[in-house]
């Protein structure tokens, strides 16, 4: 069986969520009865007799790099460092822009085969096409990651009987990772507890291990806002002491920088809560920090 984890990536309104919603209707087996289920930061299952194919909505690489700071370019690429394919969409119609060459550039420095994909070719002129295609050259020449390139309509359905069929052509021989209706919300806890553990570090400097694990436990998408809880795990009663700080001031701190960088990240309104616990039970959470931060 071929399986693996394929990011969608492009900049808002290049059409994700159009692309996951119709591959979704192609698949063979339903996994899911509810279509809305691409919506937000939620991921598709898509499972068919010869592949299952885990796609994958990517956040926070649609920023201007410059309202980044290093270490989050770092987390973007590692994010997506997670997966097996990426998609990436660009839309001919509003032409390849600087914030296109900026997740051209990402997604080179993450070394995975990516898929380049002109949407909305229902509506471009050829010459529109020519031009995108050209421009993001610049970026993903011949001895970039691209393995594939199609023009589609994620509207219309055209080509994406050919797409999914190099996907799951480009996917590696793999397990089913999930036995039906599932979900995973994969490389979004892993930028969370990130940003959390650099935001913990960088405030407590010498006296945290780096063993310090954070745990996203819920991500919950609301009607304003994105509620995140997410558990900091220590080895000692007197770290846990440090992290929370006099009058819980660290841990204010903490989770007020760490929002700051995740409103960036994912354009949203986030409400983190942040619990800080001694490891005893941590042991136990080995298996949910592999699922949260991605490896495999
Ligand atoms: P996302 O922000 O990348 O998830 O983009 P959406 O999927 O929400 O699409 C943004 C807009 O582009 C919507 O109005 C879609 O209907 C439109 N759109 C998406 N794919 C196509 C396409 O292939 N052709 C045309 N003409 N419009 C499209
Ligand atoms: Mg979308
Ligand atoms: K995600």
């Amino acid at each position: 069986m071929k399986s693996g984890f394929v990011a969608v990536a492009g900049k808002p309104n290049v059409g994700k969520s159009t692309l996951i919603n119709a591959l979704m209707k192609k698949k063979v087996v339903i996994v899911s009865d509810k279509p809305q289920t691409t919506r937000n930061r939620i991921n598709c299952v898509l499972t068919t007799p010869e592949a299952q194919v885990v796609l994958v909505d990517t956040p926070g690489i649609h920023k201007p790099l410059h309202k980044f700071g290093e270490y989050m370019v770092k987390i973007a690429v590692n994010a997506l460092k997670g997966q097996d394919l990426i998609l990436f969409l660009i839309d001919p119609i509003d032409k390849v822009r600087e914030s296109d060459l900026n997740i051209a550039r990402i997604i080179k420095e993450s070394k995975i085969p990516a898929i380049l994909i002109i949407n909305k070719i229902d509506a471009a002129t050829p010459e529109q096409i020519n031009e995108a295609k050209n421009r993001i050259k610049t970026v993903l020449d011949e001895n970039s990651n691209i393995v594939a390139e199609f023009e589609i309509s994620a509207l219309t359905g055209h080509n994406l009987t050919e797409l999914l069929q190099k996907i799951i052509e480009v996917l590696p021989e793999g397990p089913q990772y999930y036995p039906e209706d599932m979900t995973t919300d994969r490389p979004l806890a892993f930028m969370i507890s990130e940003i959390v553990r650099e935001k913990i570090f960088h405030l407590t400097s010498q006296e945290i291990p780096h063993s310090t694990a954070v745990v996203v436990e819920e991500i919950k998408d609301k009607e304003d806002l994105v509620y995140i809880r997410a558990e900091i795990y220590v080895e000692r009663q007197s770290q846990k002491g440090i992290i929370i700080g006099q009058k819980g001031r660290m841990i204010k701190k903490i989770g007020m920088l760490a929002r700051k960088d995740l409103e960036i990240l994912l354009d949203d309104k986030i409400y983190l809560d942040l619990y800080v616990k001694v490891k005893d039970k941590w042991r136990q959470k080995d298996s949910i920090i592999l699922n949260t931060i991605g490896m495999k």
